[in-house]
């Protein structure tokens, strides 16, 4: 049987303003940290061109309602809206944002706005001391409240922060322990200080925006015991809880957990916690949790003496490549013999999607909407110029289907936001790993070669097979 999809389900697709829009110098925008992280990922392109939606933008609003779409998830840059430390707003900025939301309020597209998507700006790293200082938590909330009182009158579903469980447990990938250099236990007052971002910004939407909404976006991956051996079983409870459950307490309940409160004291940890602000964070409640599920992880036990190893991400899309985890007396984490694989090593697991949706629904009884899920694969045109990606069908396909089955379990969920509309930069290699439903017809060599001579290229869109698959989906409330 097909599940149904409750009448008004906010179909979409999604994306974040450093890996689609490129343009990284113009109209006054400053250079932001994860731009120089991105280009420590040679040969793969950086985040200068990206999908240069900047200068796409209404085309790819014209796509999205062709397709059908519903709602669109996106960020907006920190430092194209407060470029420099004086806090002044960039007029230019806030056009482009303007355009692109009166655009989807035009088509009818549900604008769902992510202020932090990792790009903080150079200034606030070099000027304030970036997620170590307790400065940065004024900054926040000053471009925050631009964002809300500029944007508010049209958007009314709000995210905070992107992924702060993955910022913090993979702080070396997306550059967020820049200038740390005890990371182990750093980590944890650089989550403290995007704690208190979060509190302010949710307080400032509730203030600011008449009928807003704002939530966080756990990344979430749920972690399957390998064996009903019982350490597996502990092992499992461990990982999720280290990668995951910490967050999900404190966004829910605005405090910290009696574990997580162990686990520092045990660890002669101090997470730099002020008189005021656990009131603060207890005073912002969370209207939703939005949520980015791509795939599942396996543990099991690893004892006090194994050998630690931090997780080694598969660099290159060659299967095999990636080292997982352990972290002895905790967990590892490994291959999960019943579940296929992508080129990058993630789990191809629609099954994950109800799992997720069950575990928050019954831990913290909020509504959520999916804001990522995708598969990333290597891609190319073929002879006549179409991208076949049945794959992606399939794994969509099983996924909404999975989605399906959690709300006919009970859970509330009001909408679906894959990730990503067009291909798009991925975290780690360039535009070489793909998700979009609309293909960007250049490769990381041509990027950087435009970049090079300083010539855009026309980044032309070609819708591939998921595209139409999508807008039938879409069309007939998720029953295609
Ligand atoms: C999520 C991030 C996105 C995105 C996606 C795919 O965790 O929120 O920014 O990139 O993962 O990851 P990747 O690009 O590494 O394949």
């Amino acid at each position: 049987h097909d599940p149904k999809f409750p009448e008004g389900f906010l179909w979409g697709a999604s994306s974040a303003a450093w890996q689609v829009e490129g343009a990284t110098d113009a109209d006054g925008r400053t250079p932001a940290i994860i731009d120089l992280n991105s280009q420590t990922k040679v040969p793969f392109a950086d985040n200068s061109i990206a999908a240069d939606h900047y200068h796409h933008a209404h085309e790819d609003v014209e796509l999205m309602a062709e397709c059908g779409f519903t709602s669109y998830r996106f960020s907006l840059a920190w430092p194209r809206i407060i470029p420099h430390s004086d806090g002044k707003v960039n007029e230019a900025g806030i056009a482009f944002y303007n355009e692109l939301i009166d655009d989807l309020v035009a088509h009818n597209i549900t604008p769902i706005v992510t202020l932090y998507h990792y790009d903080m700006p150079v200034w606030v790293d070099e000027e304030l001391g970036g997620w170590k200082s307790r400065k940065t938590v004024d900054a926040f909330e000053h471009y925050a409240r631009v964002c809300f009182e500029r944007f508010g009158d049209r958007v009314k579903y709000w995210l905070a922060i992107n992924e702060q469980n993955m910022q913090i447990c993979y702080g070396d990938w997306l550059g967020v322990d820049k200038g740390c250099d005890d990371w182990f236990r750093d980590k944890w007052r650089v989550n403290h200080i995007m704690n208190l971002c979060h509190a302010k910004a949710v307080n400032a939407c509730h203030e600011l925006v008449p009928g807003g909404k704002i939530g966080p976006v756990p990344g979430m991956v749920p972690i399957y015991p390998f064996s009903s051996e019982p350490m597996d079983q502990i092992a499992a409870m461990n990982a999720e809880e280290f990668t995951e459950k910490i967050w999900n307490d404190t966004d829910a309940y605005g405090e910290y957990s009696t574990f997580l409160k162990n686990y520092w004291k045990n660890n002669d940890i101090d997470p730099g916690i002020e008189p005021g602000d656990e009131e603060l964070m207890k005073s912002a409640k969370i209207d939703f949790i939005a949520v980015n599920c791509y795939r599942s992880n396996t543990a099991r036990w690893a004892a006090a003496n194994a050998a630690a190893q931090a997780q080694l991400m598969n660099k290159t899309g060659e299967k095999g490549k990636l080292i997982f985890p352990t972290v002895p007396g905790q967990y590892q984490l490994c291959y999960n013999p019943y579940v296929p694989y992508t080129d990058w090593d993630w789990e191809i697991d629609p099954v994950s999607m109800r799992y997720v949706m069950r575990y928050l629904w019954d831990h913290y009884h909020l509504p959520m909407v999916v804001t990522e899920n995708g598969f990333g694969a290597h891609e190319h045109k073929d002879e006549n110029g179409e991208v076949h990606d049945q794959y992606r069908i399939d794994f969509l396909r099983d996924t909404v289907y999975q989605l399906g089955l959690a709300i006919e379990d009970g859970v509330e969920i009001f909408g679906y936001n894959p990730w990503s509309f067009t291909d798009l930069l991925s975290t780690g290699n360039g535009i070489e790993k793909r998700y979009g439903l609309v293909y960007i017809d250049a490769t990381d060599d041509e990027l950087n070669e435009a970049k090079a001579a300083g010539v855009l290229p026309p980044m032309k869109r070609i819708k591939k097979d998921s595209f139409h698959w999508y807008s039938k989906l879409i069309k007939s409330n998720g029953a295609e």
